[in-house]
């Protein structure tokens, strides 16, 4: 049960359709697997998506982190030491993407050396979450097409509309559309990525006072401490903290502080293993959660449905489980389905994610393609 290798493979699978949204935008998945391996022979995978614009993180930095740092010191532990690994981790800074791959490729060791699913052995709650989608920046004909097809398609209903342009009519025009166009029945709420300042934000919430938006994200910045707190006061729907909240004393901070009342739970940035202290946190202080989306490629999303469905509170609210939808490919054998709007977990030792060999060979970065 020792871990005999850690492998950090980039790879690039292009969009069909980029990501817009306020703090950046994503036109090719430049993801990291990681791949760790131990001496019975049992391979655990996840994926560490780079994302600059949140985390500071590169594919480049990503793989190095991994390859000179963490490899070298986590190889020869056992894959039971997991808060041994968090402690030789997190004696280097940041890297949060790249520490919860190496979580939650661990953990599937470990499920599959105990014949286990993962999410039986979090929690194992249900099978199944009910999926929300995220619809970045466009026209308002565009978005209310594109969560027109996601519904006939997919049974979608749940969408988080990407918000915080200026002028915040753009974003209140979307909204407005969106809830004309396709009636009572669907559940809109509004990530601004930090985009608008504390008084936009509140504007644009009075704007769409009759829309029956259901959650606010990060709206503003949380560095705008007291104009935060005095937006969270007026907001008559929880406050999502998403990239304020990434690692359980920023929870604490935000919750406590009044910056926010609900968190976004990410597996790409708090694995496994510390998804679980914030979400324990949460449901300690009686704050709502959602599991949120990291822009996750189809590994990336069965880790997250693989964390959410084995709780309870994680399943209150729909999951951000769709929006591998938008890549040309990914590279998981059997791709994942949403039925009914709906994404099930796989009921098989570890996560469930066979990688196909031809595909991982076509896309990796780091042989010559
Ligand atoms: C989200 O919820 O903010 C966009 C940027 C990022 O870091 O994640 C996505 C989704
Ligand atoms: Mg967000």
């Amino acid at each position: 049960m020792k871990i005999t290798s850690i492998e950090a493979i980039p790879f690039a699978i292009p969009y069909v359709k980029p990501l817009r949204f306020a703090s950046g935008e994503v036109h090719t998945a430049l993801h990291v697997m990681v791949r760790v391996t131990s001496d019975d022979g049992i391979v655990g995978v996840a994926e560490a998506p780079a994302r600059p614009f949140t985390y500071g993180e590169t594919q480049e930095s990503i793989v190095a982190v991994i390859k000179t740092l963490f490899a070298p010191q986590l190889v020869g532990m056992s894959i039971l030491d997991r808060e041994a690994m968090h402690a030789i981790m997190n004696r280097t800074v940041g890297n949060p993407t790249a520490k919860s791959a190496v979580d939650m490729a661990v953990w599937d060791v470990i499920g599959k050396t105990l014949g286990q699913p993962v999410t039986a052995l979090l929690g194992g709650f249900t099978d199944s979450m009910r999926v929300s989608h995220m619809l970045g920046f466009a026209e308002p004909a565009k978005i209310v097409a594109e969560a027109e097809r996601m519904r006939s398609t997919y049974g979608i209903t749940t969408f988080k509309v990407k918000v915080g342009r200026r002028p915040f009519g753009l974003d209140v025009d979307v909204c407005r559309a969106l809830r004309e166009e396709m009636g009572g029945d669907i559940e809109l709420y509004i990530d601004g990525n930090r985009g608008w300042t504390p008084s936009e934000s509140l504007r644009a919430l009075n704007a769409m006072a009759d829309l029956d938006l259901t959650l606010a994200e990060e709206l503003c910045p949380a560095d705008d401490v007291l104009g935060r707190k005095w937006l969270v006061d007026h907001c008559n729907v929880p406050f999502v903290a998403d990239e304020s909240a990434t690692k359980p004393g920023e929870v604490t901070r935000e919750l406590l502080s009044g910056a926010a009342n609900a968190v976004s739970i990410k597996t790409a940035r708090t694995g496994f293993s510390h998804s679980q202290r914030v979400l324990f946190q949460c449901d300690g202080l009686g704050a709502e959660v959602v599991m949120g989306n990291q822009i996750d490629g189809q590994i990336g999303t069965l880790c997250t449905v693989t964390f959410g469905a084995a709780f309870e509170s994680t399943t209150r609210r729909a999951g951000e489980l769709s929006n591998f939808l938008d890549m040309s490919d990914d590279l998981l054998t059997e791709p994942l389905e949403i039925v009914d709007g709906r994404l099930s977990v796989r009921q098989v030792p570890g996560i469930g994610i066979d990688i196909d060999a031809g595909k991982l060979a076509k896309y990796r970065l780091d042989q010559g393609n």
